[in-house]
């Protein structure tokens, strides 16, 4: 194997020579684009090279292997990443310093995969990363999204959807593998028969779909290990009946082909929220059929057919309950295809399968109409409907009551739905959830009756983010701060950074401290004029929310509180306040009303104050557009004040109050997924906690006694603010606009907003007193990197390793 070297002469060779050979220029009359795509080739070729090497190893390996199946990976850009975690930065940055090349400008030309929502998605990318790292062998497994979430754009004040059109101008990450293809089978009836004396069951009438891997490698900090993101495009088998072409039906012919490519063309922009569209489940068994095929294939090719072994040899991962069709998929393939019976096949799954939750809200668990799922996936229905007759009779049988209440909660159909959840919890051999607390409330209440059966199934294992791209990759000046002053062996272990705790006393590495959070804001600001031509001082102090825009997340909370801060300075002349600009950042998904109103709020919450020269002084409101991974890179490491305000017991962890953590922002928030953990790691004196605590929000909910309209009444100062969405303050020509946020609020109040503004109230006059005295917020802030190493995704991968997989 001829290899190349990569050293900075040979990389400006390399980086010419592409352009010469793609593109027929020189650099200097090169595009923007064009420089980026021989500069990633280049990043490419060095990846590859140990992409062969490791695989040619891992060929003959009879180790344990992980499929991490996730129907969102939101990877963000790579080029980046894939710089640093080869450990070869330095290097490019000479290459492209000689070049003449602005390296900032050649990162920002690579589009954008956004093939995720938001936190799930995100973690399964910080997981791959880890893994990689950890020199762990798996392989990711998700769809291959044409479209991936919509961009979003802000006309008149309101949230307007575009297309997502990543893959325009190629992926120079991806490589198609066409020799892994396989079908996957929709629709048809199920033909039982009788042959050598057992049932066999065969499809009919059935069409089928092309799945075709592309993979992408995914390069491990500092390590061999390159290990594979997968991910499967649908296209149509047939190729284009020339003959209906040729007759001049073009339409006909072309929907056949469309038909099936349909299936990986666009991802839901649902977050925390179902809908039981069937696209949906075409798009959840079609990536977890191909993706256990091949799995299966791989175990063969290792094994041959002892299937016994498959437990010791693979872990199928579910991220959430959407590829739980691995199931009936991994029961079809064992008993229809190998020829297994029932009760050796459900072993197998029973120990090959493990799940993670992500949610406890019920609007979010998913559920798909029985019909539904007969009619697409006949013989997975099959399967699904003799797992929970069995389930169902060992219930009875314990309950010593067929009628036990408790039998049809746990079941896996009824009332006509399949409940995912359920048959996730019921056949897997791991349940675990995001963080303690939310680990707590499967325990006690969601899946409270599994639980009694098997306890020892049950684990809770807080999430992490990967420190390499959300410390190192996106805050540089930071990080070479932490190298200076304690050494780079935080890289390795993050846990490490419990050595700066020191220097929070010391005045010369505060000073340092607050110069980087100075010039990360400029850094910002200057991406926001580029982005959406505003700025913001950076003598401000920066208070951000970015995350997808839900109730329960209580961006609400927020923007309540803005409008009162405007009325006291509006009220009182002498009335001052450190300044503040807040960053919000959000998408609704398109379909969820609430969610875009609470958008046009926040906007015209900004406008008031934009027109308003006093409130000017000392209060913005920025609305960043298109909040995506690189808008979050940028604006995270210019943060002080982290805002996660959702009602305790909703957020099943978040993932976001990690990242500011670890760039030194203090928190603001409830007790509520991990930020219990972050208050833990700190101490109260370094963190911000406000509100209700979950058991109070159950209790009170259970109640049903909440009247937010006897706090309207009593609070004089919310009073004022709610008022103010509806009199005209916000939209003079047009004051009914968000009538509906008000009344909400009034006669509903779902997540309690109102109950806990006067909590929230009250610790941000802490905040506006405490950044003031600049040695007490550096100290918090420094503390807060300082605690973070525990939230690295590292930690997390060790804990599921030790725990689930054993690999
Ligand atoms: C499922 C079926 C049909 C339609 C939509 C869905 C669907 C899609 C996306 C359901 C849920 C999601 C996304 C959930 C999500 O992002 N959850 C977040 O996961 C993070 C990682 O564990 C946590 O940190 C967050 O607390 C949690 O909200």
């Amino acid at each position: 194997m001829p290899t190349t070297q990569f050293d900075k002469e040979s990389i400006k060779k390399s980086i010419l020579g592409k352009l010469q050979r793609y593109n027929g220029r020189t650099l200097a009359d090169a595009t923007p684009q064009q420089i980026y795509f021989a500069v990633a080739s280049t990043v490419r070729d060095q990846i590859m090279q140990k992409w062969v090497a490791f695989r040619e190893e891992d060929k003959k390996s009879t180790a344990k292997r992980l499929y991490y199946l996730s129907v969102e990976f939101l990877t963000g850009r790579s080029l980046h990443c894939n710089m640093l975690n080869l450990c070869s930065m330095e290097t490019y940055l000479q290459a492209f310093k000689e070049l003449g090349l602005d390296w900032r400008a050649i990162i920002k030309e690579e589009p954008e995969p956004g093939l995720g929502n938001g936190g799930l998605g995100r973690l399964a990318a910080c997981f791959i990363d880890s893994l990689a790292s950890l020199s762990l062998p798996a392989m990711g497994c998700t769809i291959r999204y044409e479209y991936g979430l919509f961009r979003q754009r802000i006309l008149e004040g309101q949230q307007v959807e575009m297309p997502d059109t990543w893959l325009e101008n190629g992926n120079v990450w991806e490589v198609p593998v066409p020799d892994d293809r396989c079908q996957v089978r929709f629709g048809g009836w199920v033909e039982e028969a009788h042959e050598n004396g057992r049932m066999v069951f065969r499809l009919r009438d059935y069409y089928s779909v092309d799945a075709i891997p592309y993979d992408m490698p995914v390069a491990g900090y500092d390590c061999q290990t390159v290990n594979t993101l997968r991910m499967w495009r649908a296209r149509s088998p047939k190729v284009m009946d020339l003959a209906t072409f040729s007759s001049g039906q073009y339409s006909k012919a072309l929907q056949e082909q469309e038909l099936a490519s349909v299936i990986s063309k666009v991802l839901y922009p649902e977050d925390n929220h179902y809908e039981g569209k069937e696209l949906r489940l075409k798009q959840h068994y079609f990536f977890t059929s191909a993706t256990l095929q091949y799995a299966l294939k791989d175990f063969k090719r290792r094994f041959g057919r002892n299937f016994r072994l498959l437990p010791e040899k693979m872990t199928v991962h579910i991220n959430d309950t959407h590829p739980g069709l691995a199931i009936p998929e991994l029961m079809r393939l064992l008993i229809d295809e190998e020829g297994l019976g029932w009760d050796e096949a459900s072993w197998i799954v029973q120990h090959t399968v493990a799940y993670t939750n992500h949610t406890v809200m019920s609007e979010a668990l998913e559920k798909w109409p029985e019909d539904m799922m007969r009619n697409l996936l006949p013989r997975i229905y099959m399967i699904l409907q003799e797992i929970n007759r069995r389930l169902c009779a060992r219930l009875a049988d314990h309950y010593h009551n067929g009628a036990d209440p408790r039998i049809a909660k746990m079941a896996v159909t009824a009332y006509g739905q399949v409940h995912m959840a359920n048959l996730c919890v019921a056949m897997s051999y791991s349940v675990n959830g995001v963080s303690q607390l939310h680990g707590n409330i499967l325990k006690k209440d969601t899946f409270r009756d599994f639980y009694h059966f098997t306890p020892e199934k049950f684990s809770a294992i807080t999430n992490g983010i990967t420190h390499r791209r959300w410390l190192m990759n996106c805050n540089p000046r930071l990080s070479r701060l932490i190298c200076d002053t304690i050494g780079d062996g935080w890289i390795r272990d993050p846990q490490l950074l419990r050595e700066l705790l020191p220097y929070r006393e010391d005045a010369a590495f505060q000073a340092e401290f607050e110069k980087i959070k100075r010039q990360n804001k400029e850094t910002f600001s200057q991406v926001l004029m580029q982005r959406q031509k505003m700025s913001v001082d950076p003598d401000f102090m920066f208070d951000v929310q970015v995350k997808r825009l839900h109730e329960y997340k209580r961006q609400l909370l927020n923007a309540l509180h803005i409008l009162v801060l405007y009325n006291r300075i509006m009220d009182d002349p002498n009335f001052t306040m450190t300044p503040r600009v807040f960053v919000f950042g959000a998408k609704a998904s398109p379909g969820y009303y609430m969610a875009k109103q609470i958008i046009r709020l926040i906007i015209a919450i900004s406008k008031l104050i934009d027109r308003t020269p006093r409130a000017k002084q000392f209060l913005r409101v920025i609305f960043l557009e298109n909040y995506d991974v690189s808008g979050a890179e940028a604006l995270i490491p210019a943060a002080d004040l982290s805002e996660q305000l959702s009602t305790a017991g909703k957020e099943a962890s978040g993932t976001g109050c990690m990242k500011f953590m670890m760039n030194g922002a203090v928190t603001m928030g409830t007790m509520d997924g991990a930020n219990v953990e972050i208050h833990e790691q700190v101490g109260p004196e370094n963190i911000y906690i406000f509100g209700m605590r979950a058991d109070t929000v159950s209790d009170l909910y259970q109640a049903g006694s909440y009247q937010p309209i006897q706090i309207f009444e009593a609070n004089t100062e919310l009073r004022r603010a709610l008022t103010q969405i509806i009199d005209g303050t916000l939209f003079p020509e047009n004051p009914a606009a968000l009538q509906d946020i008000y009344h909400n609020l009034l006669f509903s109040d779902h997540y309690f907003v109102l109950k806990d503004f006067g909590s929230y109230s009250m610790a941000q006059r802490r905040v506006d007193a405490d950044y003031q005295n600049r040695e007490k917020w550096l100290k918090m802030a420094i503390t807060n990197t300082a605690c973070s190493g525990i939230f690295s995704s590292d930690r997390t991968i060790r804990e599921y390793n030790d725990l689930i997989w054993k690999m």
